[in-house]
C-alpha cells in the first residue's frame, strides 16, 4: 500500500480529529444539533422515506472524521429496530449474472410482500471510483418498485473499510423496514470473505459448462456457499447446466460435511427468463428454516457481530499508534529493518512492543 493510501485508510478509521478540540461551550449545541439531525432522520427512514435512507447511509460510509459522532449515533438510533431480515450474499465471477439475477430475484421477494434493500461490496469499484451505475441500469425495474432500495458500494477507503461500512448500512436498511438485504459482491475472491462475515446465507452463481468454469472459482469460495445456482441454463445451454451441476454436487462430497447438517442445494436457473427461480427462493427459504430451528442462525449472527468489533478494534489500535508520530517513526524503522533482512519480522514487531 503506497504511503497517501496507507495514511488515508488509517484517518478513515481513527475518528480521532475533529473531535477532541471542541470548544466546552460550543460543544453543548454541537451535540444538540446532532442529537436532533439523527433523530428526525432515522424518525423519516422509519416513515419509508427513501432519501432520508440514503442520506444515513452517505453520513455512515463518510470518511470525515467529523461525521463520525452523527455516524455512530444514527447506527446505534438504528440497532434496537435492526435484525428482522433475511442477509443473502451474492457472489460470481464478473458476467455470471448477479445483477439480472438480483432483478427478478428482489421482485419476487416484492410479490410475497417483502421489502428488498441492495448493496454492493465491490473492490474494483473501491479503486476505480464506482461501477454501480450499470447495476442501477440492469435492475431497472427493480430500482422502480416502491419497496425496493438500490444503493452504489461505497466508492472511497480500503476494501476493510468500504465492508464495514457495508455492515453499518444493513443496519440502517432494517431499521428502515427492508427484511430482505441483498449484497451483491464481485466473485474474485477478496470481498467473498467479508460478505460471508455479514449476511446469513451465501448464495454462488456459476455458469454451465462445467469443469472449466470450476477450476475459474477458488475452491475457498465454494466451500463458503450455502446455495450453488448454475445460472445461464437457457438458449439451448439446459442440458450443459444440468451436467454441470450433477459435477458441482459431485465435489461438493468431496467436501467436509456441513456440521450444521445443510446439504448444499445446487440448481440450473435462468435468471434472464425466470427459470428455476421460484425454486431459488424455496430453497432460501428452506435454508432459513433449517437454520432457525437449529438455533444456528442467531449464533451465527451473534459470532458475526464479535467477529466485526473484533477486526474493527484491532483497526482503531492500529490507527492510534500510528497517530503518535514518535510510533510511527518506530514502525517505519522496523519496516526498513525487516526489508533488508536486519531483522525478521516476528522480532522486529517484538521490539516495537517491547
Ligand atoms: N442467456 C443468459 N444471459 C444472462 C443471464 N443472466 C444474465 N445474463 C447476461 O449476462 C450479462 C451479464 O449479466 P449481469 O447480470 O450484469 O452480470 P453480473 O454478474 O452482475 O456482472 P458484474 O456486475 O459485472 O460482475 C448480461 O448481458 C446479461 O443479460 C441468463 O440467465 N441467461
Ligand atoms: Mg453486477
Amino acid at each position: 500500500m503506497d504511503e497517501q493510501k496507507k495514511s488515508s485508510a488509517l484517518s478513515e478509521v481513527a475518528g480521532v480529529e475533529g473531535q477532541s478540540s471542541i470548544n466546552p461551550n460550543l460543544s453543548h449545541f454541537k451535540h444538540k444539533r446532532q442529537r436532533e439531525d439523527s433523530t428526525s432522520l432515522v424518525e423519516r427512514m422509519r416513515e419509508g422515506d427513501r432519501s432520508a435512507l440514503s442520506r444515513a447511509i452517505t453520513i455512515v460510509e463518510s470518511t470525515r472524521p467529523a461525521d463520525y459522532p452523527l455516524a455512530d449515533e444514527l447506527v446505534t438510533a438504528c440497532l434496537p429496530h435492526s435484525g428482522k431480515s433475511i442477509r443473502i450474499g451474492i457472489t460470481g465471477v464478473p458476467g455470471v449474472g448477479k445483477s439480472t439475477f438480483i432483478e427478478r430475484f428482489g421482485r419476487q421477494w416484492i410479490e410475497k410482500g417483502h421489502k428488498v434493500a441492495v448493496l454492493a461490496v465491490d473492490p474494483s469499484s473501491a479503486k476505480t471510483g464506482g461501477s454501480i451505475l450499470g447495476d442501477k441500469t440492469r435492475m431497472n425495474l427493480l430500482s422502480q418498485e416502491e419497496d425496493a432500495f438500490i444503493r452504489p458500494s461505497p466508492s472511497a477507503g480500503s476494501l476493510g473499510g468500504v465492508a464495514r461500512k457495508t455492515r453499518e448500512s444493513i443496519i440502517l436498511c432494517e431499521a428502515a423496514g427492508y427484511d430482505i438485504i441483498i449484497i451483491e459482491t464481485v466473485g474474485v475472491g477478496q470481498s467473498e470473505i467479508s460478505v460471508k462475515r455479514m449476511v446469513d446465507l451465501f448464495v454462488l452463481l456459476l455458469l454451465p459448462g462445467a469443469g472449466d468454469e470450476l477450476q475459474g472459482i477458488k475452491r475457498g469460495i465454494m466451500e463458503m456457499a450455502d446455495v450453488i445456482f448454475l445460472n445461464k441454463a437457457d438458449s439451448g445451454q439446459e442440458r450443459k447446466a444440468q451436467l454441470a451441476a450433477g459435477e458441482v454436487r459431485r465435489a461438493l462430497k468431496l467436501y467436509p460435511e456441513d456440521p450444521r447438517g445443510w446439504t448444499v442445494p445446487v440448481q440450473p436457473i435462468s435468471a434472464m427468463d425466470g427459470t428455476g427461480l421460484p425454486e431459488a427462493l424455496d430453497e432460501i427459504e428452506k435454508f432459513q428454516r433449517h437454520m432457525t430451528l437449529k438455533g444456528h442462525w442467531d449464533q451465527l449472527r451473534s459470532e458475526q457481530a464479535a467477529w466485526w468489533f473484533d477486526d474493527t478494534v484491532g483497526e482503531f489500535l492500529k490507527a492510534h499508534w500510528f497517530a503518535q508520530e514518535d510510533k510511527k517513526a518506530a514502525y517505519e524503522a522496523a519496516l526498513k529493518s525487516v526489508s533488508t533482512g536486519e531483522m525478521s519480522p516476528l522480532a522486529a514487531a517484538r521490539k516495537l512492543f517491547s
